[in-house]
């Protein structure tokens, strides 16, 4: 059978959210490498498809769709999972906060990773940066007292979109970028997201994403940096 889906990846990039969604869907799909150290994302082939030059686009029946919150949304509304349903209770407690981590502290989190694309030099980058650490720590604050209250939208027994994008922003966190000290991201301090990223570590979606972007034994509790088989993350 053909795949319906291709998505267009970098081994631990954005991609990856979308790819532990589809894997946890058992949907199948065919990927394509963005070789990220040729800068492919912004080639003219790749804006085609994303004309913003960014990672991930996911190429389903209804043309290439890119941004990773309206991706996970629209799969989750395709095929009936990972999310409340439209007329569900949940529906909209689950949308909010995923629109505020796609939104807000994911949008963050970039400019975190990418702050000259967003001031000018030193020490305009390093003030930025350091506002953008505490509002991810207050952020990830509010979204443990969310986890606190057991939605089921946060139960990783059956993990919504919103449980792997929040996960990979965490890891990412963690990890990047790596010319600033990192001290400020603390999992412990968030212990009901502690506990979610444990348990979404046994998932056979992340064992699959795990083997395929060389994510190491604890993508989430204790990233290390990628060892992909293929490509680059940066
Ligand atoms: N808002 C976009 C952000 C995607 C994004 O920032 N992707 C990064 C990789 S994680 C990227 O393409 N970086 C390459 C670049 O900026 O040239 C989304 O949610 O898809």
């Amino acid at each position: 059978m053909t795949a319906p889906y291709r998505l267009h990846y970098a081994p631990d990039n954005a991609s990856l959210i979308v790819r532990l969604a589809l894997e946890e869907m058992r949907l199948p799909y065919a990927t394509t490498l963005v070789d990220r150290t040729r800068a492919e994302q912004r080639g003219a082939a790749y804006r085609a498809l994303n004309p913003h030059g960014l990672i991930p686009v996911l190429e389903t029946p209804q043309g290439p769709l890119f941004e990773t919150g309206a991706i996970l949304l629209w799969l989750a509304d395709t095929h009936g999972a990972m999310a409340p349903t439209r007329d569900h209770p949940d529906r909209g407690g689950f949308l909010k906060w995923l629109f505020f981590t796609a939104n807000t502290v994911q949008t963050e989190l970039r400019i975190l990773c990418y702050p000259d694309q967003y001031t000018g030099p030193e020490p305009a980058q390093s003030a930025l940066c350091a506002r953008l650490e505490t509002r991810l720590r207050t952020h990830l604050g509010q979204l443990d007292a969310v986890a606190a209250q057991n939605p089921a939208w946060l139960d990783p027994a059956a993990p919504s979109v919103l449980c792997y994008h929040l996960a990979c922003l965490m890891r990412w966190m963690a990890l990047y970028p790596r010319n600033r000290d990192r001290s400020w991201y603390r999992l412990a301090d968030t212990p009901h997201l502690l506990a979610l990223l444990t348990a979404l570590e046994q998932r056979p979606a992340v064992r699959a994403a795990q083997t395929v972007e060389g994510l190491g034994p604890t993508p989430f509790t204790r990233p290390s940096h990628a060892n992909p088989p293929e490509g680059s993350a940066t």
